[in-house]
């Protein structure tokens, strides 16, 4: 097996110290960093996103395979940036105003950053306003989630507060967690909804015509 098959396996067993020895033996051998990222980790989170989409693993694994991910990462970064090598866009992702719960976010931007996007993490509780913030500071997209009935109306709120600034052409709109269905996605005029974390990855790349 060559060393960025071995890194994609390495990945999805969650062995975050061997991705990160493979990151480095990857470099020193010469691969480019894009193709480290792509052909390597990216090939190996996009198993755990199909697998996790499947029922054959749970949160746990998604979990341990995104730490490996993150730790590979954390030697790649520096040089794709160094190198010039754009991320394919930037998701802004956020809880949305009054609720806390930032489980499934996390997991959420987890494969969307293993699908090779940048992720900015706005956190819990976040305002309409906040969000359009993020979209004037650059996110291509953004993603709503929301745990509690009583705070999905806040997702409407947000698109609300885009459309009223003149931003709403500027941005796809994303939306999910428990409640949230595809019939209310429609309903406030979202892009799109997905009911798990891997699938909201698959719906980025396919808003974003990667
Ligand atoms: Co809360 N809570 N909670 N809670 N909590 C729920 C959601 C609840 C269903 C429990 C219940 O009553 N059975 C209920 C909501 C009822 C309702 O609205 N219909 C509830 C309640 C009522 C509350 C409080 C009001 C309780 C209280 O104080 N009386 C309170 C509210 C606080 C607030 O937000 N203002 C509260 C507090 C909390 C804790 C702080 C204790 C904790 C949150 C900790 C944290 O997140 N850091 C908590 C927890 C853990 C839960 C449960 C048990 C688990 C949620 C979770 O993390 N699931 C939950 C009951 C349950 O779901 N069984 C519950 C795992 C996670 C991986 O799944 O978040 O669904 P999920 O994310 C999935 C998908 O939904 C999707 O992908 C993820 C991964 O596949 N997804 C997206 C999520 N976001 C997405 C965005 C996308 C796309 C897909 O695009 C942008």
């Amino acid at each position: 097996m060559d060393v960025l098959a071995r890194m994609a396996d390495a990945l999805i067993r969650g062995q975050a110290p061997q991705v990160k020895d493979l990151v480095r033996e990857a470099l020193d051998g010469g691969i480019a960093p894009e193709k480290i990222l792509s052909n390597g980790m990216i090939a190996g989170m996009s198993v755990i996103g199909e697998r996790f989409k499947n029922n054959e693993i749970y949160v746990p694994e998604v979990l341990i395979a995104a730490r490996a991910m993150k730790a590979g990462m954390e030697i790649l970064k520096p040089i794709l940036t160094a190198s010039g090598v754009e991320p394919c866009g930037v998701v802004a992702m956020g809880t949305v105003r009054g609720d806390l719960h930032d489980i499934g976010k996390n997991l959420v931007m987890m494969m969307i950053e293993g699908a090779g996007y940048m992720v900015v993490d706005l956190g819990t509780d976040v305002s309409p306003e906040k969000f359009v913030q993020a979209v004037k500071e650059g996110a291509g997209v953004i993603g709503l989630s929301a745990l509690l009935t009583t705070t999905m109306p806040s997702m409407k709120k947000t698109i609300d507060a885009l459309v009223a600034e003149g931003m709403r052409d500027r941005v796809k709109v994303i939306i999910g967690g428990a409640p949230v269905t595809q019939g209310y996605a429609d309903e406030i005029g979202a892009d799109g909804f997905a009911p798990d974390a891997a699938q909201a990855a698959d719906l980025v790349e396919t808003l974003l015509e990667r």
